[in-house]
């Protein structure tokens, strides 16, 4: 058995509270030893995870690993939001009763650390001197030594952190044990994985996975599903799955923030850092903030809206990252980045790594190459073209790596926020960009947010996949309450963000794109900064004001005058199709605040006069 408070001792940690808290645990899970991390041990840390062959090297100061075959993504149906409340039960929370879920939880975790270490890992997903630091502190205990790594990557971590607490016992419990992987019954009806919020109580309990969302607590678990609900509660902030980038205007010295949330596959991280398109980069500069989450409150004393990026690093998908879609990533995984590769192709005899997407065909000599469950590419077996990497593989980095991250990522201040964008991938019907003026038009637009279902559901009638705000995984109360939180918080700010919903995804019939995407993605945006300045004035529709084709600047760009005009236009019958969708899918949530359904009429009977 662990000596808990020698341990506790050793390592300088005081807070009682979080003593009492890693001492219950330790006994309950039976841990054989306690270690307290911080990020200085990372070094350390790294060495002992190659030596025990946890990680394998893959170039200088650069990592790779791989996760059970069954354990590659976030399992939604497994993830539950538990409170003692049952009117917080929504329809996407999975809402269990906490008395109900702790009991279970405890018991699948007794014991279950037996023979290993437990970490304890102190962290603060804020930067420090945030006037939501009270909501950002949390101590992770974790039985693996690579989620303890992806931590100090992913957020601030150290013992300063939870010892100078301004209430000692204000601080998230995230307890996550591994579990016997290859014996828990992925898929069964036995099931025995929980990746449970106990939202009330601020505890976070996961156990039967070590992957990503699943396991680095800091990330989703608090940073998302916690602070979501902690934002609703305490009435002071919303907590997002948001991109948060900045535009700097170099031509007149201006600074725009721009944050937004786009459902998975809908180019997020990519837009988070991109650059400038070369026509335009001698005026405009763009900085990166952060790609996953975005945390926004109204400051008491401007009475103006801020965001910050509540993590410290990017835990980017790997698939398709390259020079043309997303070259900051590339840069900011560079040897000595410390980067960790997950699930990707590696080649243990030269360390190289590789995924679909880096470059256009994979390495023409196979030999040492092994997919990501390990197997050797020339053993496969005639015909065998399946993926080398995970289609979830993922590369975890800082984000002082990012060549262009914010000089100000890291100010407690946050940044003021000009516009709020979502983006759902879709082959029709949603223009470039649409801008919308009104907050409950906004919140609305966000409520019915979605993408493409899957391929097979493509274009069939060309119905949406719902994912409001992009926040359905993490919705951890109901999405009424949500969307009257959105009002009442946003409609406290003294100068209104703009919203927009912005497409890069429309194609022609013969499916090309109509957009050149990436880079010229910054276009629209400027547009829309423009719109805000009172620069431009575009064309008022049913569903907002679009960018006539004179306003958005062009420079450089290749596109037909037909397919401008596409992406240009408002489809008045796909878009009266959609409504009627709408009006199922909002109906599935109570208590929708009726400024949102009156946002609703107001756009159905504004395309039908239009039509
Ligand atoms: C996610 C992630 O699962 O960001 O959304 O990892
Ligand atoms: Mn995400």
């Amino acid at each position: 058995m662990a000596d808990v408070e020698a341990a506790l001792d050793q390592a300088g940690l005081t807070n009682p509270h979080v003593r009492e808290y890693v001492r219950y645990w330790a006994d309950l899970t039976g841990a054989e030893r306690i270690e307290v991390v911080s990020a200085s041990d990372d070094a350390r840390l790294a060495e002992e995870a190659l030596a025990a062959g946890e990680l394998l090297p893959a170039g200088e100061g650069l990592y790779y690993s791989r996760s059970y075959h069954k354990d590659t993504a976030r399992s939604e149906e497994r993830t539950i939001v538990a409170t003692s409340n049952p009117e917080d039960a929504g329809s996407y929370n999975n809402w269990r009763p906490s008395s109900e879920m702790k009991p279970l939880l405890e018991s699948k975790m007794r014991g279950a650390s037996a023979g290993k270490t437990m970490y304890v890992v102190p962290y603060l997903m804020a930067p420090p001197g945030s006037p939501l630091e009270a909501f950002a502190a949390g101590v992770e205990l974790t039985d693996s030594r690579t989620v303890v790594m992806h931590m100090i990557r992913m957020a601030r971590v150290g013992i300063d952190y939870i010892n100078e607490l301004a209430d000692p016992n204000s601080f998230v419990r995230a307890v996550h044990v591994t579990g016997d992987l290859e014996n828990l019954g992925h898929g069964t009806a036995d099931d025995a994985r929980y990746f449970v919020t106990v939202a009330d109580e601020r505890t976070i309990l996961h156990f039967g996975s070590s992957y990503g969302g699943n396991a680095l607590l800091g990330k989703i678990a608090h940073g998302l599903r916690q602070a979501a609900y902690d934002g609703w509660a305490s009435g002071k902030f919303l907590s997002e799955q948001f991109m948060l980038l900045g535009i700097t205007d170099k031509e007149t010295g201006k600074k725009y923030h721009i944050c937004g949330g786009f459902p998975s596959a809908s180019g997020k991280t990519n837009l988070a850092m991109t650059l400038a398109p070369d026509a335009l980069g001698d005026r405009y500069y763009v900085d990166f903030y952060g790609d996953d989450i975005a945390w926004l409150w109204v400051d008491e004393n401007d009475g103006k809206l801020y965001g910050m990026n509540p993590e410290f690093g990017v835990f980017g998908v790997a698939k398709d990252t390259n020079e043309a879609t997303n070259p900051t990533a590339l840069d900011s995984i560079l040897p000595g980045s410390g980067a960790i590769f997950t699930n990707i192709a590696y080649n243990p005899d030269t360390q190289e790594v590789w995924w679909e997407g880096k470059t256009k065909n994979p390495p023409e000599d196979v030999t040492g190459w092994e997919d990501w469950k390990g197997d050797k590419i020339s053993e496969r077996a005639e015909g065998d073209d399946s993926p080398w990497a995970h289609p979830n593989s993922r590369f975890t980095t800082t984000l002082s790596n990012v060549p262009n991250v914010a000089p100000d990522f890291n100010s407690p201040a946050g940044v003021p926020i000009d516009a709020i964008i979502f983006g759902g991938r879709t082959r029709d019907r949603e223009p470039l960009i649409r801008a919308i003026t009104d907050l409950a038009e906004g919140v609305y637009d966000g409520m019915t947010l979605g993408a493409e279902a899957t391929f097979a559901a493509e274009g069939v009638d060309g119905q949406l996949r719902y994912d409001p705000m992009s926040m359905r995984p993490f919705m951890s109360y109901p999405e009424g309450a949500y969307a009257a939180h959105w009002l009442k918080i946003i409609g406290e700010a003294t100068e209104a963000p703009l919203f927009a919903h912005v497409n890069w995804f429309q194609r022609g019939e013969d499916g090309h794109f109509l957009w050149p995407g990436y880079r010229d993605n910054l276009r629209p945006l400027l547009w829309l900064m423009q719109l805000k300045a009172g620069e431009v004035t575009g064309r008022t529709t049913p569903v907002g004001i679009i960018p006539t084709k004179e306003e958005l600047n062009l420079d450089g760009v290749e596109i037909t005058p037909e397919d401008l005009e596409t992406i240009l236009t408002i489809d008045n019958a796909r878009w009266q199709q959609e409504i009627e969708h709408r009006d199922v899918h909002l109906s599935a949530f109570h208590d929708l605040p009726e400024e949102i359904w009156e946002a609703h009429r107001r756009v159905k009977a504004d395309l039908e006069a239009d039509a």
